[in-house]
């Protein structure tokens, strides 16, 4: 399936956005948009995305959107598209949700789990920025071991932080036996369309874990989103990786990891952290790709 990018249309469906300067899931929702066209309707919950383009009266989404309760994005997603169906509605329209990973991997992930379950035909598109950013910046159940964030505060409660791994969207989708599941990078924008693409061709639920860097909860400059995103792949932090007929594989294994301080060196997040934690870090990220490695291979 593959998405040529000189045939992508000029025409922006989403512009105008209040969000900060470099944010990479602005990126990813633009490039998704792209791809799927008009004849989309979209939902978002609670989260970024929603509060910086959708602020009644005001709009920066050239499809239909709905702004869902924070828990409800599945199953609004899922009931507009049984409805279309009931209707007799073309079968070109998608029904897409974009959801904060707090909105997903958190308190969206029963709604979630229903939707994959009855393999309703949907796309449901997760924007990892790592925390609860609309908020603030707290701590969800993807947020990356060791980072800063308002409710894992530096010193020991931070280091400390029991769960070591992030919380895995992708293979929890892959258990309800989807037809289609993936993880992605806005610095892979070609794999990341390709996967919209791919899904938008499959009937029934969809899931796509995106990595969308923040610079403000982050703590980077805004300039760099796409290296800081390309960093976390380079040094094992972050996979590409598709789930399709009951089968898992890797898209991209680096030849080597870089050593994680080159990602991890770029964000205030992260400051707090010496040697021994590096050192930690890579001893997590080499056990979680041996892990991965016996299963995906
Ligand atoms: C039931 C409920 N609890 C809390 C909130 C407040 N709230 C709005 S957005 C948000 C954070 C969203 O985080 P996430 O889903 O990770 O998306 P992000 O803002 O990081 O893109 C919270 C806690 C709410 N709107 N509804
Ligand atoms: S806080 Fe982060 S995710 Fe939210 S709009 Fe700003 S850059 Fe984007």
């Amino acid at each position: 399936m593959a998405v040529n990018l000189k045939n992508l249309p000029d025409e922006e469906l989403l512009y105008g956005v209040k969000t900060c300067q470099g944010c990479g899931v602005t990126l990813a929702a633009r490039l998704a948009l792209k791809v799927l066209g008009e004849r989309t309707c979209l939902a978002t919950p609670a989260c970024c995305f929603a509060a910086t383009t959708t602020v009644y009266p005001q709009s920066s989404i050239f499809v239909n959107n709905a702004i869902t309760a924070f828990p409800a994005l599945a199953s609004t997603i899922s009931g507009m598209a049984v409805a279309a169906e009931a209707l007799g509605w073309d079968e070109d329209i998608t029904f897409l949700g974009i959801a904060g990973d707090g909105g997903t991997v958190d308190i969206g992930l029963q709604a979630l789990s229903g939707a994959a379950e009855r393999n309703d035909n949907i796309i449901y598109i997760c924007v990892d920025n790592e925390a609860y950013m609309n908020t603030g910046n707290q701590r969800s159940g993807v947020t990356s071991y060791k980072a800063w964030t308002t409710t894992t505060p530096t010193g020991p409660c931070s280091k400390g932080e029991k769960n070591r791994f992030k919380k895995s969207l992708f293979e929890i989708m892959a258990a309800h036996r989807v037809p289609y599941t993936a993880t992605a990078s806005v610095a892979y924008p070609k794999d990341f369309m390709e996967k919209v693409e791919k899904a938008k061709n499959i009937k029934g639920c969809k899931v796509i874990h995106v990595m969308t860097p923040c610079p403000t909860g982050w703590g980077y400059d805004p300039a760099v989103t796409v290296r800081t995103a390309k960093l976390a792949v380079e040094c094992g932090l972050w996979y590409l990786a598709e789930f399709e007929n009951n089968e898992f594989k890797f898209n991209f294994v680096p030849k080597e990891f870089k050593p994680v301080e080159e990602y991890l060196k770029l964000q205030r997040r992260f400051r707090h952290l010496d040697e021994s934690d590096y050192r930690e870090i890579e001893a997590n990220r080499d056990i979680e790709w041996n892990r991965m490695r016996k299963r995906f291979a």
